[in-house]
């Protein structure tokens, strides 16, 4: 099974709330790649890994960051393939984290990038839409996401 999707975030801070992000896709059975690569630290090792895991087989990239976030728009100004931008609570974060959601979501016409929700839920989600963005392509994967859909309903039922 190749790669599908690069995961990738500003610091080694945000490991823990984007691994949710990894985990979601291992849960429905897409291969993925993290990396720690920053838009303002290292632009250079970040457009080399944008190109190398694009001809590896990705199709879709979640980038997090907190913050002036540029991580997200930088990964994008990199690639045609959808990006999904996770906003992130930086530890100086302004109104918890408002910096990092609006930086994020006011991407200039031109150059999109899917805006989700901040933190653990946000990144989760971007894992659930990275499979569902692939799953357009592939019926058995959009079985699986159906199903991830319909234990949560059973879930809510149950009380
Ligand atoms: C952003 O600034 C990172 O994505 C992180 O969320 C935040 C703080 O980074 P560190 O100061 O912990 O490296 O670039």
């Amino acid at each position: 099974m190749s790669i599908l999707v690069g995961i990738v975030m500003g610091s080694a801070s945000d490991k823990a709330v984007m691994q949710h992000a990894a985990d979601t896709l291992s849960g429905l059975g897409v291969k993925s790649e993290t990396r720690v690569l920053s838009a303002h630290r290292t632009p250079d090792a970040l457009r080399d890994w944008v190109g190398d895991i694009e001809k590896r087989g990705a199709r879709v990239f979640i980038a997090g960051a907190g913050a002036a976030a540029h991580l997200p728009g930088a990964v994008a100004s990199l690639t045609t393939w959808p990006v999904i931008g996770v906003p992130l609570i930086a530890p100086n974060a302004v109104a918890n984290g408002l910096d990092a959601l609006l930086s994020i979501v006011q991407m200039p016409r031109g150059v999109p990038v899917a805006t989700v929700a901040l933190g653990e839920a946000g990144a989760a989600n971007a894992g659930i839409l990275a499979a569902q963005i692939l799953a357009t392509g592939d019926e058995a994967l959009a079985g699986r996401v159906r199903m991830l859909r319909e234990g949560m309903a059973a879930k809510v039922l149950a009380g």
